[in-house]
């Protein structure tokens, strides 16, 4: 399945929750179908511009301090950089956290150099034997919209890894300011009932 078909599905049927996007093609992406969906500025979108290894680690954070679902879309090199989050997250246990990995099996902004998870590493399993609620895996996007449907109803810690494929060619690099993210994130979670999107 494509990243970007991906996050157009998660657009779709997240509404309101907190979005944060791993650094590179899947921020660029996101910024992208948030664009074609006609669903700018949706203040809810996090993009982690920069800081490898660290959306789902935002996204605990945030998780922790509403009681909101939050979607976390990371990257398997990422993710893999900083594995210990999953071990945190199991710690922690929030039930409103849904942790998605696109799985491509590569570092693919700096080159596809293949991933450990083009050998030997299963995040899914990872994520349940760190004490992860729910794990799921999906290789189509029919599969996942049902899986991410049914994850938005569930209590989680949720991981849903989805393998994804590239295309070769990656989006322009979108104009986002991590201040103004910041800025309009904030505001966002703020102002709870109003100006959400
Ligand atoms: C600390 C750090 N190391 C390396 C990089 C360079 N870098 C940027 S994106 C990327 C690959 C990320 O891989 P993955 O999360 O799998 O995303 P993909 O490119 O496959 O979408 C790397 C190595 C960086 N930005 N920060
Ligand atoms: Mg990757």
């Amino acid at each position: 399945m494509l990243r970007y078909d991906l996050i157009k599905t998660i657009l779709d049927k997240s509404n309101s929750s907190p979005i944060v996007s791993n650094l590179g093609p899947t921020s660029d992406e996101l910024w992208q179908a948030t664009n074609e969906l006609e669903l700018h500025p949706r203040n809810r979108n996090f993009y982690t511009y920069g800081s490898m290894g660290l959306c789902s680690s935002i996204a605990l954070g945030i998780a922790i301090n509403t009681s909101e679902k939050v979607i976390s879309i990371d990257g398997d090199g990422s993710l893999l950089m900083n594995l210990g989050t999953l071990s945190t997250i199991g710690r922690v246990s929030p039930v409103n956290l849904i942790i998605i990995v696109c799985d491509n099996e590569m570092w693919a902004q700096t080159g596809y150099q293949p991933t450990a998870t083009a050998f030997n590493t299963e995040l899914e399993k990872v994520a349940k034997s760190c004490g992860f609620k729910n794990t799921f895996k999906c290789t189509n996007i029919n599969e996942f919209k049902n899986i991410f449907t049914k994850s938005l109803k569930q209590n989680g810690p949720t991981m849903i890894v989805a393998k994804t494929k590239e295309t070769g060619t990656f989006p322009d690099v979108t104009p986002v300011e991590p201040e103004f993210t910041t800025y309009r994130f904030r505001n966002s979670m703020l102002n709870n009932t109003k100006d959400k999107l």
